[in-house]
Order: structure tokens, then C-alpha cells, then sequence
């Protein structure tokens, strides 16, 4: 399998997580790709230019991160991300819903201030933050309910509580969201979140 890669993307890395969950990242060979340059060669793998996108082994184009992880998940015998159905699914999948738009909303303001200064929206910027915060308020009154366990919502969460450190660390979202933050405090440390961290300047 191929996987279109940027080290910064939340997105990917939520992927590479899900394939070190799964015991599959060897099997995946990293393309480097910055998708705001316009990449030739990703468009035609993916027509909405973005990462990630998965090549599978049988030549299929896999987009975006919810397909390529449920389709991981699909790939091993182990203990699945993706819970069967019934009440635990749904919450899995609502938690991931809830994270990648914590993820959306963070990066639309991250590309609203490259845009020339006289050209940003304040406007924007601050009703992408309200999403966020009120996102993170949500996730703060569920936190305690998380348990020790992993699936795709908490991985989910994992990155994009991550993403926040990194592109809007003067924002502090652990002081207003203590259990959360003791959640990430564990939840960070195992080696499919450690080996994934953003790393080197972005
Ligand atoms: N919903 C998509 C979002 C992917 C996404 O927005 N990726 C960004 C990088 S973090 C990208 O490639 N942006 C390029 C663009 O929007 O043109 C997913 O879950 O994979």
C-alpha cells in the first residue's frame, strides 16, 4: 500500500495511528506530498487533492482518512477500531465525526492567516475557534466515560487534541478542559501516539 503523507496533517496522522494500532505500517510505504502545492500526481490519485490518500496493493484509490482507517481496520485479525455494530459503534463514530471537525475547523483558520494579511477574515477565524471550543466542551463533559481502552473515536480525538497543540498552543485548551487533558496525559503516551507526533519545525 502506498499512503500520500504530510507530517503535519492531523489527518494522515490519524491514519499512520490507526496503522500502528493494527500492527499494518510496514506494510505501508510513505509518499511524501505536500497537497497545497498542487501535486500533479496526487490529483490523479485523489481529484480532491488532498492527504491522505491510500493506493491499496490491488491499485485502488482510497479516500479520505475515515475510509483508509476503516478500510485498515479490515486488514487485521486483532481486536477492531471500528466496533460492530450496536451503541458502541455509534459512539465511536460520532467521537471521530466530532474530532476530525475539531481538525476542520483548526485547519481552516491555520489557512485563513497564510492568506495575506489585508485578505484574512477575523470574522472567520473566530467562528472557526467558536466550533473548536465549543467541540472541546463537549468532549470535556464525555471524558471521564473514555476508559482505557482505543478505538477509532479516541484516536480520533487523540490527533486532534494534538493538532491544537501544535498550531494553537496560546490557546491552552487544558486549562478549561482539565479531565480531557488528563485523559490526552495517558491516552498520549501510548506508541501509536508517541511515534506519530508531530516532529521539527512545521
Ligand atoms: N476530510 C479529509 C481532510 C483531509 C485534508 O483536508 N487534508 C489537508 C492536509 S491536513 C489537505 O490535503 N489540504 C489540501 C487542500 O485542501 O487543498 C480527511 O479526513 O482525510
Amino acid at each position: 500500500m502506498k499512503l500520500r503523507y504530510s507530517p503535519f496533517s492531523p489527518y494522515v496522522r490519524k491514519v499512520m495511528a490507526v496503522a500502528m494500532e493494527t500492527g499494518l505500517e510496514g506494510k505501508i510505504q510513505i509518499i511524501p506530498t505536500d497537497s497545497r502545492k498542487g501535486d500533479p500526481e496526487l490529483a490523479k490519485e485523489n481529484p480532491l487533492s488532498k492527504v491522505p490518500t491510500l493506493t491499496t496493493d490491488g491499485g485502488e484509490m482510497l479516500y479520505d482518512s475515515r475510509v483508509i482507517c476503516e478500510y485498515l481496520d479490515s486488514l487485521h485479525d486483532g481486536a477492531k477500531l471500528f466496533p460492530p455494530a450496536g451503541g458502541a459503534r455509534w459512539t465511536a463514530l460520532r467521537r471521530q465525526a466530532l474530532a476530525d471537525g475539531i481538525m476542520d475547523a483548526a485547519l481552516l483558520g491555520v489557512y485563513e492567516n497564510l492568506r495575506p494579511e489585508g485578505e484574512r477574515s477575523a470574522d472567520w477565524i473566530a467562528r472557526q475557534k467558536g466550533k473548536i471550543a465549543a467541540a472541546l466542551d463537549v468532549l470535556e463533559e464525555e471524558a471521564d466515560d473514555f476508559g482505557n481502552g482505543v478505538d477509532i473515536g479516541l484516536l480520533t480525538i487523540g490527533c486532534a487534541l494534538g493538532y491544537l497543540d501544535l498550531r494553537y498552543a496560546d490557546d491552552s485548551w487544558r486549562s478549561d478542559h482539565p479531565a480531557l487533558a488528563d485523559w490526552l496525559d495517558v491516552f498520549g503516551e501510548r506508541k501509536s501516539m508517541t511515534a506519530t507526533a508531530p516532529k521539527g519545525p512545521s
